[in-house]
């Protein structure tokens, strides 16, 4: 019986947090965050210092569409929008200025197609470290995701 009762209050006091959390993320603006979901963020390194290239999934679960318009990270001195695209037999790519994702869509980011651009490292990175990135959106919203280091080879 007294587990009963400890575990009713216990319930209440949670639901409590929770509203509380709610209310404070709605008065924020933090809530529009989660509407989006970035998933297995990884980013591949080529030796030396050429540019490395991010690759993620990320979905819009939100009712409105956002636009993706960058991407900054404190290793690297600049970071691209880039889509690949195969023009008789020869691989190109362009930088893209942005991205609009439409509510309920996801997009990949992976070889061959859309992908991040890291352009010169100013910061050591091997495989098996972590990158801060920050995805940037057109309403301002800020997304930080960590990406982990990875070799072109298990991609
Ligand atoms: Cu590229």
């Amino acid at each position: 019986m007294a587990s009963n009762v400890f575990d009713v209050l216990n319930t209440r006091a949670c639901r409590g947090l929770a509203l509380g959390a709610l209310a404070l993320m709605l008065g924020t603006g933090v809530a529009q965050a989660s509407t989006l979901e970035v998933s297995n963020p990884r980013l591949s390194l080529l030796p030396g210092n050429t540019p490395g290239a991010g690759y993620f999934e990320l979905e819009n679960t939100g009712e409105s569409t956002v636009t993706l318009v960058g991407a900054e990270s404190p290793a690297f001195e600049r970071v691209e929008m880039h889509v690949s695209s195969e023009h008789d037999g020869m691989a190109h790519m362009h930088a893209i200025e942005s991205l609009e994702i439409a509510p309920g869509e996801r997009i990949e980011f992976a070889p061959k197609g859309h992908h991040l651009m890291f352009m010169r490292r100013v910061e050591a990175l091997s495989e098996g470290d972590e990158a801060e990135v920050v995805l940037e959106f057109s309403d301002e919203q800020r997304l930080p995701v960590t990406f982990a280091v990875v070799s072109p080879a298990s991609l």
